[in-house]
């Protein structure tokens, strides 16, 4: 308010607003006028780097405009906000996605064009914005997009990393990784220096009597790290609403360094602690479903959520409501349980600090909070020593101890003949050392508990957390099964099919409701129609085999069957089962006579994604992968019938190519262990055909598409705990096609014979707990029938158009509809004209 302009002198602020460009002229200015002052440059030394970095200014710019505007309105109108906290958001590109949100991707092709740029060349120096390892971080992604779309009042709070995943590269077969540093220049943020809070680590508590006789907390002492404040707009497709993700960097509170120190000689020391509070918010951790318990991590997640809560905070006090309204005004949807200390802080500060009573105070806390788990997997479940929670947040560990206490209390109540539930549902774990279960912390301090596919949530409430269903009811527990925006993953991947799509539905209003696509059903007995759809399958693919061509020097044919799997390399998604199979398909192939092998449906198989650093075995599978690429591929009896590739350094950009592009994609987790999935529903909408385990959304894709459009293979969840049962005290055969596999690559055939020997004993000796040798039989006959079908062009155009008319639900905006309606309660805020 201080800073706002007297109402005399705005009269000169409107006469010089700052105007949008409209045009592909009034773009070439701006372009200009950045290459010229923002990167100091001229016509003489613009390549195509300078080209990138001023058009995204000029695009910047522009989303400021309605960023602001958006910002205005949403504060004037005081409507109730959802803000997402998730350790990870991984973006991928932003330019593309901001001319095709904005609408003016033609205008900028055109302008470039004629300061003498291609755009796609320009869209290609991009370097991805990788703040996330997988799934879990490309569903924020995607969320994001359709919040702003769909124009809700709506913030992402994260952590800006300096080093991003890891670049991966592969060097002999190996996985080798490399730090990815992407912020030597990054036009997409905004430093907001003076938008900074302090967080307090370690210190100690003291219990004092207030005026009131109230005895109250306080903690004090410790170290102070100073959180900085990086924006980025997040525009709406379609519409003017353009959404904010805050990103907080740590810094070394009290200057740059001291000074004294600095002075004296001291120079080490001077800059260590600097060093020190900037290692917080440095690297990302690189695991997918895999939590390694490092004190830095519970770190980076106390900095990020004290920060955005002081933020949260801050703005809702402005308001000048009731405290008791904070839910009305607040919904915070913690992105699995990394955040949990989020429900810890805000009772803190509203006890601590502002003064309630504990138990107005924790009702608020509930009504404000969601949590999302995304994953089963028991080595994902984060858990805390108690004495580092100690250590680092003494405070925050006495107020752990309440909330279990008179959680616990309540439980004793309602069964008080049960002692054992409550070791069970006990939020601190009495091993050795104690640890703190986040899960049940954000259970029990969140009004809506859900999980990402209908599968995972009745497995979430019938195994890991059927205790919490038993005391809070049914109602806690919901389902919300993932999406994924088609701005990205259909009209700015797969620009020709999008357009092909709307010249027949005469809009584009498809990508913002996706439903409309099941008005292409109709279509598929359209002869013009299903050549065009294949043509574009046939470009896409030829595309990919391009950039095949240039990263591996291998030559594909476009014409194969392309059978893809890029997701993170880990054993539950079974990468092993695929190489496996790739290898029975080889050893057939290498068996048959000439006239024989000429009847066979050519293959290229393709992998990518990367493995955590510290998990050998799916580097191991990276390895076996190539090993076997490297004697398939230069094997001159096979030809073109089988290719095997491993494409380095999966990422956003790189699945925008790869999607598009398949014939077939792979989503054969052990049932029961992916909680959804969301790359399955990528694939399907670009017109792929999937094989998969009746496994997290693979079963609500098989019932939208139905059961002729999907190949599905393999045991069922509820029969994967008797198997491994049965392999540990019964009798445990392997699959004969599978021993065979087995033998060959002992026999050296693929190298190496020592690194693979653990891939094989996980299988043979180690009790097969991702039941590859179950699934194996069924898994190569479904390969057959991929073949065959693929045979019959014409209907495997049939199902691709078919299954993508039915793919309406798999948007990531119905996601977004259903958190607002059954968990946030927030509405739209759309401009008014
Ligand atoms: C993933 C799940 O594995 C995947 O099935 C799901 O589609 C996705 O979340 C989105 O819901 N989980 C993770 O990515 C995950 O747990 N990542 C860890 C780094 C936290």
């Amino acid at each position: 308010v201080e800073a706002s302009i007297p109402e005399p002198q705005r009269e000169a602020w409107k006469r010089n607003q700052t105007a949008a460009f409209k045009s592909s002229d009034e773009f070439e200015k701006e372009v200009v006028r950045h290459v010229e002052t923002s990167l100091a440059r001229s016509m003489f030394n613009c390549d195509e780097k300078a080209a990138y970095s001023a058009t995204s200014l000029a695009f910047r710019d522009r989303l400021v405009l309605d960023w602001n505007k958006t910002q205005q309105r949403q504060t004037y109108r005081d409507s109730k906000r959802v803000y997402y906290l998730s350790l990870e958001f991984l973006m991928g590109r932003a330019l593309d996605n901001a001319m095709l949100n904005v609408g003016m991707k033609d205008t900028a092709k055109a302008g470039l064009a004629d300061l003498g740029f291609r755009i796609e060349d320009i869209i290609g120096q991009e370097h991805d914005a990788a703040l996330g390892n997988g799934g879990l971080g490309r569903l924020a992604a995607c969320f994001l997009d359709s919040l702003a779309s769909l124009d809700f009042p709506a913030w992402g709070y994260g952590l800006r990393y300096r080093y991003g995943i890891f670049k991966q590269e592969i060097i002999d077969g190996y996985q080798v990784e490399v730090p990815d540093y992407w912020l030597d220049f990054n036009p997409w943020e905004f430093p907001r220096h003076d938008v900074t809070v302090d967080v307090q680590f370690f210190g100690s508590v003291k219990k004092v009597t207030n005026e009131e006789g109230k005895s109250v907390a306080i903690w004090e002492g410790g170290e102070i790290v100073v959180a900085v404040a990086y924006d980025v707009p997040i525009p709406g497709y379609d519409t003017p609403t353009t959404n904010n993700l805050r990103l907080w960097s740590s810094k070394a509170s009290g200057g740059e360094f001291d000074f004294q120190k600095f002075n004296s000689g001291d120079y080490e020391s001077s800059v260590a602690e600097q060093q020190r509070a900037e290692t917080i918010s440095n690297v990302l951790y690189p695991n997918d479903n895999l939590e390694r318990g490092k004190e830095l991590r519970l770190k980076q997640q106390y900095f990020w959520v004290a920060a955005s809560l002081y933020d949260i905070v801050r703005r809702f006090k402005k308001s000048k409501r009731a405290w008791r309204e904070f839910p009305e005004q607040v919904a915070i949807q913690l992105n699995d349980t990394h955040p949990t200390l989020a429900i810890v802080e805000l009772q803190r500060i509203l006890i601590d600090v502002e003064g309630l009573e504990w138990d107005l105070a924790w009702e608020i806390v509930t009504g404000t909070f969601g949590y999302t788990n995304h994953t089963v997997l028991p080595e994902a479940l984060e858990k805390w020593p108690v004495g580092l929670v100690q250590h680092l947040l003494p405070r925050h560990l006495q107020i752990i101890y309440d909330i279990n206490l008179f959680f616990l209390q309540s439980v004793e109540k309602q069964f008080p003949d049960d002692r054992e539930i409550l070791t069970r549902v006990s939020i601190i774990e009495e091993s050795q050392p104690k640890m703190v279960r986040m899960a049940h912390l954000a259970i029990v301090g969140s009004h809506k508990v859900n999980g990402v596919a209908e599968l995972h949530s009745d497995l979430i409430k019938t195994t890991i957390f059927k205790d919490f269903v038993e005391i809070y009811g049914p109602d806690r527990f919901t389902n919300v099964t993932n999406g994924i925006t088609p701005r990205r993953w259909l009209h700015q991947a797969n620009p020709r099919l999008s357009e092909l799509i709307a010249s027949k539905l005469g809009s584009h209003e498809f990508l913002k409701d996706l439903s409309q696509l099941n008005k292409l059903e109709v279509l598929v007995q359209d002869k013009d129609f299903k050549k065009e759809w294949a043509e574009i399958k046939f470009a896409n693919k030829v595309r990919l085999a391009k950039y095949i061509k240039e990263t591996t020097g291998v030559n594909v044919n476009p014409s194969a069957l392309f059978d893809v799997q890029v997701k993170r390399i880990h054993e539950y998604k079974r990468q092993q089962l695929n190489i496996f199979g790739v290898i029975h398909r080889y050893l057939t192939l290498k068996a048959m006579t000439p006239a024989e092998r000429k009847k066979q449906m050519p293959r290229v198989s393709i992998f990518g994604g990367k493995a955590a650093p510290g998990y050998w075995m799916a580097k191991q599978i990276i390895h076996l992968i190539n090993a076997v690429g490297s004697v398939v591929n230069n094997d001159e009896d096979i030809g073109d019938l089988l290719k095997v590739l491993f494409l380095e350094d999966y990422n956003v950009s790189k699945a925008e190519i790869i999607c598009p592009a398949s014939d077939i994609s792979e989503h054969i987790s052990t049932a029961g262990t992916e909680a959804s999935g969301t790359s399955n529903m990528k694939f399907v909408l670009n017109g792929g055909l999937i094989i998969g385990t009746c496994d997290g959304a693979n079963i609500e894709i098989t019932r939208e598409v139905g059961e002729n459009n999907i190949f599905l293979f393999g045991n069922l969840a509820e029969d994967v705990e008797d198997l491994r049962h049965a392999h540990t005290y019964g009798s445990h055969t392997i699959d004969p096609d599978l021993a065979k596999v087995f033998e060959e690559i002992q026999k050296g055939t693929f190298g190496s014979v020592h690194d693979f020997s653990a891939m094989i004993a996980a299988v043979k000796d180690h009790g097969d707990y991702y039941l590859v040798s179950d699934d194996f039989h069924s898994y190569i006959e479904t390969h057959k029938l991929v073949d065959e079908a693929y045979r019959n062009q014409e209907e495997w155009v049939v199902k691709s158009i078919t299954a993508v008319a039915r793919m309406g639900f798999f948007s990531s905006d119905r996601c977004i509809y259903e958190y607002a309606d059954g968990i946030w309660n927030v509405e739209p805020l759309p401009r008014r004209d």
